[in-house]
């Protein structure tokens, strides 16, 4: 079964089809004031922008955790080379994409629901996740992959996107000086914390849906993450959950939606939030978003700096351990950071 099957059919199959609670409806909800920070004037070092830019992000990141980057000094070129990149390899045939299949359990690969390790609830999307590492023994990291499992052909395709992905490293390192500067800990703490960063990145492709107003695109979720950093093609998909109603972030090319993950909310001891959030499906178009997942080394012990005081809200952990947690025992929500902090205290 595939999505290009399932599209020319009236109905779409009952498990792609949400309870009446949870599914979107037909009202498009009020756009999120998601405040736009200037990452270049930060970077510029001009005391005005910098302040400005911290106390932009302390905000959002005390009541939702989301803000957009403007002025990133991304090429928008090389944008566009990914967005085409992920139309070309979602455009296959299915046998094609099945050769980077993604084995359960496992947080790279291509994924659709028809090999979802769930049966309700499904997502109407495909996947493609891998592993971005910024330690430089591991440099070429994703053109191996891409041409480990999809062929020699596939040779360009892995270098334009781990060319994303490192830009994306180097960016998430600059808001990692501005969240440094807004908790007050400094620009270096947490930057130096993400350095050799090992992130996942995942091109998210949501088909036209008939029945886009009872299915979901994905479901609702936290990232448990450190830090995403999200470019949405022009279709309007994107809600976050604020003040108990769905908002939703209004596309823009020039913008990178940026928010907090369950990681960066224990190393902040639970002063910058993350929040409930969800991608909608349409009817008439189909949508892509390039999602970039900050993640430390797997190892590294998730500790908040001790300037930052105040009793410990979460024990001390891995990136490794809530990985696996997300991955082999929980659907991320809105309590996987409790629900991780009991799991990891279940045998003592
Ligand atoms: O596609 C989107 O806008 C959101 C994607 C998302 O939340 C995710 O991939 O975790």
């Amino acid at each position: 079964m595939s999505f290009s099957i399932l599209q020319h059919q009236s109905h779409i199959p009952s498990q792609f089809i949400w309870p009446d609670d949870e599914r979107p409806g037909a009202e498009t909800p009020p756009p999120l004031d998601v405040p736009p920070v200037d990452l270049g004037g930060f970077l510029s070092g001009d005391p005005e922008a910098v302040a400005n830019a911290a106390r932009l992000i302390d905000q959002a990141c005390r009541s939702h955790g989301f803000f957009l980057l403007v002025n990133h000094g991304i090429d928008a070129a090389l944008i566009d080379r990914v967005h085409a990149a992920t139309t070309s390899f979602f455009a296959m045939p299915l046998a094609d994409k099945e050769r980077a299949h993604r084995k359960p359990g496992e947080p790279c690969g291509y994924a659709s629901s028809f090999t979802d390790r769930f049966s309700s609830k499904l997502p109407w999307k495909e996947t493609l996740s891998f592993r971005y590492s910024a330690d430089p023994n591991l440099a070429g990291i994703v053109q191996t992959y891409f041409s480990q499992t999809m062929g020699e052909d596939y040779k360009a395709f892995g270098r334009v996107v781990e060319e994303y992905c490192s830009e994306m490293s180097g960016v998430c390192l600059k808001v990692m000086e501005v969240l440094g500067i807004s908790l007050g800990v400094g620009a270096d703490w947490f930057r130096e914390f993400f350095k050799g960063n090992d992130s996942i990145m995942r091109l998210n492709y949501y088909p036209a849906c008939q029945e886009a107003h009872a299915a979901l695109g994905t479901g609702p979720h936290c990232d448990p993450t450190s830090l995403t950093i999200l470019h949405q093609d022009q279709v309007a998909g994107l809600q976050v959950f604020v003040d108990q109603q769905w908002h939703s972030i209004t596309p823009n090319p020039h913008a990178f939606v940026v928010n907090i993950g369950d990681t960066f909310m224990a190393l902040s001891n639970g002063i910058y939030k993350g929040c409930l959030h969800r991608a909608v499906v349409n009817g008439a178009a189909a949508r892509k978003s390039l999602a970039f997942f900050l993640c430390p080394k797997t190892d590294r012990i998730v500790r908040p700096p001790p300037q930052l005081g105040g009793a410990r809200l979460y024990p001390d952990f891995t990136w490794a351990a809530l990985l696996e947690f997300t991955q082999k025992h929980y659907r991320a929500d809105a309590k996987t950071l409790d629900a991780f902090v009991a799991w990891l205290q279940r045998d003592s």
